[in-house]
């Protein structure tokens, strides 16, 4: 073999090795499975909040971040990842319990994650609603939403998911004649009075087809569902 010849596919090894071990590191330092050991740098933005998830009077630590990957794919350069953290030891040391990586679980972009913990059904136990932004444009919103029910804090029940929120008004890349806007809320009335077996939303839909409405229509949607544990 000539010189020349045996250099390139040493070449092209190397630059593959590199490659390899560039994005196996920066897998490891902006996207571990524990989200308080995103570096500072690596993220848009961190809550923290404590809510009492189970029902045995102590509260959980949550945690939400949107992760910068520095994936050079778009759809892959943010991550959320949420995570349950047992809460009755000092602030920062207690075990993961349970985590949620959005954009590995889903196969969709996640960016702009909010989590929020409610007692929808009133069993004095706090239901996890999670909802984030799957959209790359900033000229369209396409939240996307999931309700987790946590019987036992490692091993939650997702009891629903569906659109949060979609707003293509201004997309340019939506036909004029499909644009939408559409927002959910749950109402938490009529939730209640479901007493576990249902979750009714809320949906305000100021834009269908194209067509404005002035104001919105509220459009009530029930969805059976097993809030407390059989
Ligand atoms: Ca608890
Ligand atoms: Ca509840």
């Amino acid at each position: 073999m000539s010189p020349i010849r045996s250099v390139v596919p040493r070449l092209l090894a190397l630059l593959l090795a590199s490659q390899a071990i560039a994005l196996a590191l920066e897998g490891v330092a902006t996207v571990p499975p524990d989200p308080r050991q995103v570096p500072v740098a690596a993220r848009m933005n961190y809550t923290r909040s404590s809510a009492d998830l189970d029902g045995d009077g102590a509260p959980e630590t949550l945690v939400i971040v949107t992760a910068i990957t520095r994936e050079k794919e778009p759809a892959k350069g943010t991550e959320v990842i949420v995570g349950v953290i047992e809460g009755k030891a000092p602030a920062d040391k207690g075990a993961l319990l349970w985590s949620r990586h959005l954009v590995a679980a889903t196969g969709r972009p996640a960016h702009g994650g909010d989590l929020q913990a409610l007692d929808v059904d009133g069993d004095r136990r706090n239901e996890l609603i999670l909802t984030w932004d799957r959209s790359l444009s900033a000229e369209k919103v396409d939240r996307w939403g999931e309700i987790w029910v946590f019987d036992d804090l490692a091993r939650p029940r997702k009891v629903w998911e569906g659109q949060w929120e979609i707003d293509t008004r201004k997309d340019p890349d939506t036909a004029v004649a499909s644009r939408e806007f559409v927002k959910r809320t749950i109402d938490y009335g009529a939730t209640r009075k479901a007493a576990g077996r249902a979750i009714v939303f809320s949906k305000s839909v100021g834009m269908t087809a194209g067509r404005a409405l002035s104001p919105p229509r509220l459009v009530s949607e029930r969805v059976d569902v097993g809030l407390r544990a059989p």
